[in-house]
Parts: structure tokens; sequence; C-alpha cells
């Protein structure tokens, strides 16, 4: 096939956007067909998704892509859920991963079968909202007893698009309930959790298709003739990683929106004590990969200095920020404690003053804070991803809406002492429209084409590592 055009729906935290692409075997074009607001409602003492709004957002996604499409793909953030009752009616609105109902259920879930014992089988991170942690904290409910089955966010919407029902890899790997070297379900850890295994669909790699857009939706998008809904890489972070335009394997990746993913690209699982201690994890990627990477709380931190500011312009907030001294207050920038939503500025200050840092004070001081200590993980993220892997890196890729921002990708690359290449800022896009690109046959080849594609898609912007750059083991030192 000559050429194709196709509609990547990416569901992130901060946003959800509707990208149409149009496909040829060596390049790619798109255009933002549709953007909307994403973020966490809290309803009595409950964050949850408004996913209803994500629904009517993808639709009128693809009604602008329109009107006519060859395929639809849907990525989104990882480890959420939705339940269906017997009927197939969705059973309350999904829980937001932020939701402080899993405080404590790790711990739980830890007693019934060790950590050491989950990561030899999962090789997952601990993250507090890991899938199997919230359905540790959902036990018992009304809801979870009346639940048949369980979608992740972007195999609910492929329901509600197709009426099929399937759990796309990528994303069923971050559920703590995959085994990572068959790719399969672990019913062995379902049945030792006491979680009914049917609750989950078969799986499927990325590139099957999971079934046709259903006539009410095609009525209701105005789309003309059938158009197939193809499984991506369904966790928005190995869309990403798809996405990412690197020319040979000896690279790194920082996926950098909300969070910042940070790792290497594998072929087989990692599942190493020290890489468990590291809170490594081996999520699954394209193409039989695994994402060996860890999560770094990101922009997140940002975002919710922003939002406690009445949010202000970012511009020259982030101007100010780069006259800022270098490194003169970090924070730990995977320390669980900044998972909640809620007056970041204050938590900042806090964990300054704990580690014995004079606490910022003006707002430029507090997002050049923010941003050192982001660089600052990223560092240590790349060079132990390198270290437990055995992967050399000598390029760090910046993905992701972060690689707008000039002062993070300059001082990601101070820090780490390595180029940046930063873009493309729609990385996961990209590698949710390639793959169903291929799976129509229009490009071909592995991800090393598709990334050939993307590169020549895609402007990209190189930072060279400054020497005198800050003083980055130091600044690590302070939080040791
Ligand atoms: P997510 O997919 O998690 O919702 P994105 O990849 O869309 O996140 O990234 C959003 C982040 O990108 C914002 O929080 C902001 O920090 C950053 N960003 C977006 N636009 C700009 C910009 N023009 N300059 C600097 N940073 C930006
Ligand atoms: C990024 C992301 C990340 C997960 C988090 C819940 O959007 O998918 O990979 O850890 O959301």
């Amino acid at each position: 096939t000559a050429g194709a055009r196709v509609a990547a729906v990416d569901l992130g935290a901060s946003s959800g956007r509707v990208m149409a692409f149009d496909v040829t075997p060596d390049r790619v074009d798109f255009t933002e067909a549709h953007r909307f607001p994403n973020g966490p409602v809290r309803l009595g003492g409950t964050l949850h998704w408004d996913v209803l709004a994500l629904y009517r957002g993808v639709l009128d996604g693809l009604r602008a892509a329109g009107p006519r499409l060859d395929a639809v793909g849907v990525d989104s953030w990882a480890v959420d859920y939705g339940l269906l009752d017997a009927t197939g009616a969705l059973l309350g609105n999904p829980v937001h991963y932020r939701d402080a109902r899993t405080d404590g259920a790790a711990d739980a879930v830890h007693a019934r079968v060790p950590a050491t014992e989950l990561y030899d089988v999962t090789g997952l991170q601990v993250l507090p909202f890991n899938t199997v942690y919230q359905l540790a904290a959902a036990a018992g409910t009304p809801q979870l007893a009346a639940a048949r089955q369980l979608l992740l966010v972007p195999d609910l919407l492929n329901h509600w698009l197709t009426g099929a029902r399937a759990a796309e890899v990528t994303n069923a790997s971050t559920t703590g309930l995959l085994d990572a070297r068959t790719r399969a379900w672990s019913t062995g850890l379902m049945d030792r959790l006491g979680i009914d295994a049917t609750l989950f669909p078969p799986l499927v790699e990325a590139g099957a298709v999971v079934g046709e857009l259903l006539p009410h939706v095609l009525a209701e998008t105005g789309l003309t003739g059938r158009a197939p809904v193809v499984a991506v890489g369904s966790h928005d972070t190995a869309s990403a990683v798809v996405g990412v335009p690197a020319a040979g394997r000896d690279f790194a990746y920082v996926a950098t929106g909300t969070w910042s993913l940070v790792g290497v690209e594998l072929d087989a699982p990692v599942l190493t004590g020290a890489g468990r201690r590291a809170n490594f994890s081996n999520e699954l990627g394209v193409d039989g990969t695994v994402r060996y990477l860890r999560n770094v709380m990101g922009l997140w931190l940002l975002q919710e200095c922003l939002r406690e500011w009445g949010d202000p312009a970012l511009g020259p907030l982030l101007a100010a920020a780069a006259d800022e001294p270098a490194l003169a207050a970090v924070v730990d920038a995977g320390d669980p404690a900044f998972i909640p939503p809620g007056d970041m500025p204050a938590r900042i200050a806090a964990a300054c003053a704990r580690t014995g840092q004079p606490p910022p004070t003006t707002r430029a001081a507090i997002v050049r804070c923010v941003l050192d200590s982001l660089a600052l993980a990223h560092r240590r993220a790349v060079r132990e991803a390198a270290e437990l892997s055995g992967r050399v890196v000598d390029v760090v890729h910046v993905v992701g809406g972060g690689a707008r921002n000039t002062l993070l990708c300059r001082l990601t690359a101070d820090a780490c002492g390595l180029p940046v290449v930063a873009g493309p800022v729609e990385a996961a896009a990209y590698g949710n429209a390639l793959v169903q690109a291929r799976a129509l046959g229009v490009v071909a080849g592995g991800l090393a084409e598709l990334r050939a594609v993307v590169r020549a898609s895609t402007g990209l912007v190189r930072y060279e590592p400054r020497a005198g750059g800050g003083d980055w083991d130091e600044a690590e030192e302070r939080l040791a």
C-alpha cells in the first residue's frame, strides 16, 4: 500500500489528543485533530478519571481527523482500569492512580507474596499504584464483587469503540500480574493473591487488529467506510519508546511528560536482585522488547506548583529559572511522597529542609529546584539502567512534552555528561501511528525502520553536555 491515514489517540495524565497521521513508507506527517484537558476529579474522598469525557474527546477527535481513516489506535497512561459487570456496564468511574486508597496496599500484598517473588515473575518496579496494589485496596468492595471484566484504560476505550475485549501486552505489563519472561498473565500470582483470573481478557501483542469501529461510532463520528482499531503499544510509554528517533542501539530515553520514564531498551528482561533493589522495571515493549526503566516524578512537580500559583504563564517562569544559580537545592524526584496532589511548593521546601538545604523561596528558585532535581534523577536512572543491564549508552533521547523545555534538556545533558537529542514532543503519537501503519502494510520492518521514519519526519534539537555545568556528584551526595 502506498499510503494511509490513521488516527493516533494518546491520552496523557494532563491532556488527551487525537493526531491524524498521513503515512507513506518513509515519512509521516501529522496534524493535531483535537486536544482536550485531562486530570483528576475528586468526588467525595476519591480521585477519579472522567472516563466518559475522555471517550467523548476521542469521538470528537475521530470526527475531526476524518472523514476517512484507515485505522485507529489508542494509548494512555498505565495501571488504571475500568470494571464491567455481567451486562457489560461500567461499574463506576475508574479511580485515579494518585488516589490515597493504595496507602499501605503494597505492604499488604507483600505480606502474602514477598516483593522478591513478585519481582522474579513480573520484573516490575514497586509503585504504590500498580494495578495489583489497587486491586488489593479494592478487595471486598461491592464493585469488585460485581465485576466480571477488568479493562485497562486503552483496552476499555477499544472495547467501547469496537465491542471487542482484549488486553494489549505493553500496558498489561504495568499491572504487576504479567510474567515478564513469557509475556502471559501470571495466573499463579493471581491465585496466590486471591485475584479472580477470569477478570482479565486474553492478551494481544501490539499490531493485532482488535476489531472494527462499531456502526454507531461510525455514525457519531461521521467516518465513512470501515476502520479497524489496531492494538498499538497501548501503554503511552511503550508507544513513546517506539517513537524515539534513535539511530543505533546504544541509547537511553527520557520520556518526559507528567512523569519522566528513564531507561534503555532490551531484548530480554533483567530480573536481578540489584535491579529490584534499584527499583528498575521490566515493562514490556513493542516487538518483544523490554523497557528497562524507572519512574521519575516528572513535570508533575512543576504542574502542581503552577496549579498552586494559579497557573501563571510557563515561558517567563522557565526563563527566570534559567537565571537562577545551579543546584542551590535539590530534592529526590523519585520520592513517592510527591505522588499525591496538593501544595507542591510547600512539600518541596520541606524536602529541602529535611536534607539540610536552604529551601527555595521565590517561584523562579522553586522551578529551578524542580528542574535541577529532575535532571539529577535522569542522570541517576540513565547510569543505573546502563550498569544494571550492561547496555552501553552514548546518547540520551528526550521525548514528550518536556522536550519543549530547553532548560530541562540542557540540564539533563549536563547532568548525564552525554549529548541529549530532544524530540519529538509527540513521540507516543508517532509510535502509535507507526505501529498501525505497519499493521496496514504501509511501512515495513522492525523498530529500527520505524525509528528511521520518525527521524525523517521531524526536527530534533541536540544539546551537548557542558564542562563546568555544575557539580552533580556533590548534589547527589546531599540526597544520599
Ligand atoms: P502527559 O502526556 O503526561 O499529559 P505531555 O507529554 O503532554 O504530558 O507533557 C506535558 C508537559 O510538557 C507540561 O506539564 C509542561 O511542563 C511541558 N510543556 C508543554 N509545553 C511546553 C512549553 N511550551 N515549554 C516548556 N514545557 C512545556
Ligand atoms: C506515563 C505513565 C507511566 C506510568 C504512569 C502511571 O504517562 O504511563 O509510564 O507509570 O503513567
